[in-house]
């Protein structure tokens, strides 16, 4: 239950050190709660009485410019409303539009424009003056995401002096691709102004660390940090994990079985390769239609007895690459199931919705094979979730991108390049004969991963050293 409070509600000063979390979406309703991040960050919340600043998720033609506070179950939130204008500049056009695309080097898509970036800027601005309207300089301050790049810039600018830490969701590109943007001096300076900052994969920490040499005249004094005009920035690999046991168990609940009941009607005794994705252009599914495709004209011993299910519900459906995106998916799966399908067989299945977080748990588990195949992607959680959802006796096969950043750590899937149709098609096939010894020795070595590096690990290796007195806002280390 929320409970809202006095919005100059600045007593909560006293409770120092605390957390304080910045990101565009909180975890204030309890659906969004379910996730493994909003989990992790709520315990560290939880546990120093700490505030999550973001967006409220309204938009109003006349916002206030001070947040709304609320509470819930010890964590305070403070909420902005945004304008249609900041919406649109801010959070349609230079985050998803502008930041998405480049940081997916995806140059071709993105769309610069002055007016956007000033949104940018203004909405970092609002969203720093929260933080520093609440926060003691012994409180930690964790930004999260593309959104907020320029928010320990506007918050040193208040002469803030506390810790300031900074985890990137997303891939950080090669310097050579993030120099393409107009403001690529701006943001890469502001980038110097946190005390840490953590990247999903080795590969983003080199492109960081590059960056900030070529760049703004870092040095580079070994280990995980670099000098840049007098301050250290430590940049650490922290690859983000799930709550393993926690989604185990969500794949044996009574609602994950209901869905894997009313799928099994379906099914029947055919073997199911299964697709989780937000409809993304990152996440490569056109291309992975075309290689279900090829599967079934390669493979003719599949028809009739496998079937494809691509779960993708719409996001960011206002923006003209996802409504492309969109219909690109649905010729696919049209033609595709026009060519293969039979009287009494459906190729792919193709469900634009979303499922609840056990219905998606319960659908894996019976999955032979998960395709995880994007273009780009920071880490990919549903590579994780897959595996952690697996019968221990029987468990399904991965099919894993090199380009997801979660190719670093589960060496033991199968590993494709996603471009390459015909080899994924392949894989496909050979998933779906892999024998049971085989299955058992790969799932058991991408499960101890799964399990050892989940997300309290992910968390703790974030706030290790680099943030000195973590022990005092909860965390082990
Ligand atoms: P996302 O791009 O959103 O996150 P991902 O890591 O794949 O991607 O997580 C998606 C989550 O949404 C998973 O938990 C999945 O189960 C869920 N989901 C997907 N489709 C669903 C559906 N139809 N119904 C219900 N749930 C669905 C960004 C980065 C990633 C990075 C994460 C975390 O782009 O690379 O792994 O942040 O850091």
């Amino acid at each position: 239950m929320t409970t809202p409070i006095a919005d100059d509600v600045k007593g909560a000063k006293g409770k120092s050190p605390r957390l304080i979390a910045v990101s565009n979406r909180t975890a204030i309703d309890s659906n969004a709660r379910a996730g493994g991040l909003a989990v992790a960050l709520w315990d560290s919340l939880k546990a120093t009485n700490g505030l999550w600043v973001g967006w409220s998720g309204k938009i109003k033609d006349f916002p206030s410019s001070k947040t709304t506070i609320a509470s819930d179950d010890g964590v305070d939130f403070a909420l902005y409303d945004m304008s249609k204008a900041q919406y649109e500049g801010f959070y349609l056009n230079y985050a998803n539009s502008v930041l998405w695309p480049l940081f997916h080097s995806r140059l071709d898509l993105v769309n610069f424009d002055q007016s956007d970036f000033r949104h940018y800027q203004d909405t970092n601005k609002q969203f720093s003056k929260a933080v520093a309207d609440h926060a003691t300089p012994d409180d930690y301050v964790w930004v999260h995401d593309y959104h907020f790049i320029l928010l320990a810039d506007e918050l040193r600018k208040l002469s803030w002096q506390g810790k300031i830490g900074f985890f990137l969701h997303i891939p950080f590109p090669p310097p050579e691709t993030f120099r393409a943007l107009p403001e690529a001096i701006i943001l890469a300076k502001a980038l110097t102004m946190y005390d840490i900052i953590g990247l999903q994969t080795t590969m983003g920490v080199t492109n960081l660390k590059r960056l900030l040499i070529e760049v703004c005249g870092g040095v580079d004094e070994g280990g995980e940090d670099i000098l840049v005009h007098g301050r250290t920035i430590t940049i650490r690999h922290c690859p983000i994990g799930i709550d393993a046991v926690a989604f185990k168990a969500s794949a044996e609940s009574p609602q994950a079985k209901m869905a894997t009941k009313k799928l099994r009607k379906f099914l029947g005794d055919r073997k199911l390769i299964i697709g989780v994705d937000r409809m993304d252009y990152s996440k490569g599914l056109p291309q992975r239609f075309k290689s279900v495709a090829k599967l079934f004209d390669s493979f003719p011993h599949t028809h009739g007895v496998t079937s494809f299910m691509q779960i993708a519900p719409p996001s960011r459906a206002v923006v003209d690459e996802y409504q492309q995106l969109r219909k690109t998916l649905d010729g696919l799966c049209g033609r595709i199931n026009g060519d293969y399908g039979d009287l009494d067989w459906i190729p792919i299945r193709y469900l634009a919705r979303a499922y609840k977080r056990e219905e998606i748990a319960g659908l894996y588990s019976i999955s032979d094979v998960c395709l995880v195949t994007p273009l780009q992607d920071g880490m990919n959680l549903v590579a994780k979730e897959f595996i952690a959802a697996q019968d221990p006796d029987d468990p399904g096969v991965l099919i894993l991108s090199q380009f997801a950043g979660a190719a670093e750590q589960m060496t033991e899937a199968l590993i494709v390049n996603p471009y390459d149709t015909d080899k994924v098609a392949e894989m496909i096939a050979r998933a779906l004969d892999m024998p049971l010894a085989e299955r058992k020795k790969r799932w058991k070595s991408l499960n101890h991963n799964v399990v050892v590096e989940d997300i309290n690990w992910w968390r703790e290796r974030f706030f290790a050293k680099a943030l000195a007195p973590a022990k005092t806002i909860g965390f082990t280390t």
